[in-house]
């Protein structure tokens, strides 16, 4: 397979613009100007991350995402955290959904079959906000930002030379809620 078909693949939950905007409007509060700031049309929250990946294992995950049979969910990104390892300050959930459990687990059932090597670390669900942060950001009180998650998209990570850009490639929609 030519190394132009390949893609850098990875499944999200990906805010809409006012989602979008209260998670800028947090990363500027608690974080100012630390680190490097992910653009706001960036922001993102990774479910699963593929890698490179041809054109049979991007259909395959595509069919693995059209199977997983999960409810909309609300997410509360409430807490705020850092990883010393990759250097990143991040907004996540103190609460992680049992809806949302769910959607990345079908995710990972379905992707097993298409040859994707399991995640072994633990879920975390997180939206990166800032890179090469050095270190541990102060605690700061923030209004948590309530995010209706109804459905996940495959997106690909485009390296240019102004920096990554992520574009969404295919969107699925979840279940009516409750
Ligand atoms: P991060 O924000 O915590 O770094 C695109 O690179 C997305 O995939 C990012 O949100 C990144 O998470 C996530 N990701 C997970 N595992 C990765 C890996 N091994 N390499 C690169 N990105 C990874």
């Amino acid at each position: 397979v030519p190394e132009t078909q390949r893609q850098r693949l990875f499944f999200a939950l990906w805010p809409d613009a006012s989602i979008r905007e209260g998670i800028g409007a947090v990363r500027r509060n608690a974080l100012g100007g630390v680190g490097r700031p992910i653009r706001p049309e960036n922001l993102h929250l990774t479910l699963v991350f593929l890698g490179e990946v041809e054109p049979e294992g991007r259909m395959c995950a595509e069919a693995a995402a059209a199977a997983v049979r999960a409810p909309a969910f609300e997410l509360r990104l409430d807490d705020l955290g850092w990883f010393r390892r990759s250097q990143i300050a991040w907004l996540g959930a103190a609460h992680l959904p049992r809806a949302l459990e769910d959607l990345v687990n079908g995710l990972h059932d379905g992707l097993s079959h298409c040859g994707f090597p399991r995640e072994e670390r633990p879920f975390k669900a997180h939206v990166t906000l800032a890179r090469k942060v050095r270190s541990a950001p102060s605690v700061v009180d923030f209004a948590p930002v309530p995010w209706l998650v109804q459905g996940f998209a495959l997106v690909e990570s485009i390296a240019q030379p102004q920096g990554v850009r992520y574009a969404p490639l295919a969107h699925w929609p979840l279940l009516p809620e409750g």
